[in-house]
């Protein structure tokens, strides 16, 4: 499928603050040292620093202290392609494409904490698909703040597709329920319901999000299809808890990590995957909805440290 092809100079572009402050200072480190065990401790701490994660780093170094007391590691600049290698190494295969269903609609529901970009990666994903021929409706069932269906039919009009939306301070799962009838009645291939912000610690909100999720499947069995998680990739570890928490609530196929651009700390990718089972399938590189990318492990970390 052509969906989401993967560019290397954009998503280079994208991790831009990642490559320049974490990796290129790295590099500078390391450029023409001998390893030894004060230049493992630096590299230590810039991982952590990077966000990878405390458990990825231990996994990281215990590694590059094996290999250096072995005498296979020994220069400061064979380190990166250690990193790169062994970066690469630990996402498994798996599929992390778009779950997209045999039968019309698809529904994909978007969800997470106020402000990480869930409105903005709907805007993403259905220029992607619209792209690539598929039809594509919204539901507009963040009724509760103000501006947020104004904000969704900005997109809509933009990318040329319609928005299904209620009252403001409605019931959302109203909302949803008329999406799914609309979505059916047109035969749309895909509808995307964008969802208000909350905190995984709001009880009432969370159970709100349950009910949107069974009138959905109940308009539309197995739907949705796929749930994504937004996390935005500047609030660092927070973004753990999150997914663990939005993930034993609602059941999360997915994370959407936005705003890659904008952090140096882009190894949260890694500590994701360290921390949660559940597979990044895009990333947002930047405010616009052709600024999205399908997360490759590979291609993902050839981007951040390239030269
Ligand atoms: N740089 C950058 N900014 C982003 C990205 N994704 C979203 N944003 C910005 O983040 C801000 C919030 O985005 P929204 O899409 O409104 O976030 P939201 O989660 O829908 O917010 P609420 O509905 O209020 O919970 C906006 O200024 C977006 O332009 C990204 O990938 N990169
Ligand atoms: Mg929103």
């Amino acid at each position: 499928m052509a969906l989401f092809r993967r560019t290397i100079d954009k998503l280079k572009q994208g991790l831009g603050k990642t490559r320049e402050v974490f990796v290129s200072s790295l590099r500078s480190v390391l450029a023409g040292k001998t390893l030894d065990d004060d230049l493992i401790k630096e590299i230590e701490k810039r991982l952590i620093q990077s966000d990878v994660g405390v458990v990825a780093t231990r996994k990281l170094i215990d590694g590059i202290k094996a290999d250096y007391k072995a005498g296979e590691l020994t220069k400061g600049e064979d380190v990166i392609e250690y990193l790169k290698r062994e970066l690469k190494a630990m996402w498994p295969e798996r599929d992390r494409s778009l779950n997209l269903s045999d039968s019309k609609p698809t529904v994909i529901l978007m969800t997470g904490v106020n402000g990480v970009g869930k409105t903005t990666s709907i805007s993403k994903l259905c220029k992607a698909l619209t792209d690539d021929g598929k039809t594509v409706l919204l539901g507009a069932c963040d009724t509760f703040r103000a501006g947020a269906v104004r904000q969704l039919e900005i997109w809509g009009e933009r990318l040329g597709v319609e928005v299904v939306k209620g009252q403001q301070g409605g019931d959302p799962a109203a909302v949803a329920f008329d999406a799914c009838a609309a979505a059916k009645a047109r035969g749309v291939d895909v509808l995307i319901i964008d969802t208000a912000g909350r905190l995984q610690t709001q009880a009432g909100l969370m159970d709100q999000l349950s009910k949107i999720r069974r009138v959905i499947d109940k308009q539309i069995p197995g739907a949705p299809h796929e749930t994504l998680l937004v996390l935005d990739a500047t609030s660092g570890q927070n973004a753990l808890r999150q997914a663990e928490e939005f993930n034993a609530a609602a059941g999360v196929t997915g994370i959407f990590l936005s705003k890659l651009d904008g952090t140096a700390r882009g190894g949260i990718v890694v500590a994701i995957k360290e921390a949660t089972d559940i597979p990044v399938k895009f990333i947002g590189v930047g405010e616009t909805p052709a600024d999205v990318e399908a997360f490759d492990p590979e291609g993902f970390v050839e981007a951040m440290f390239a030269e």
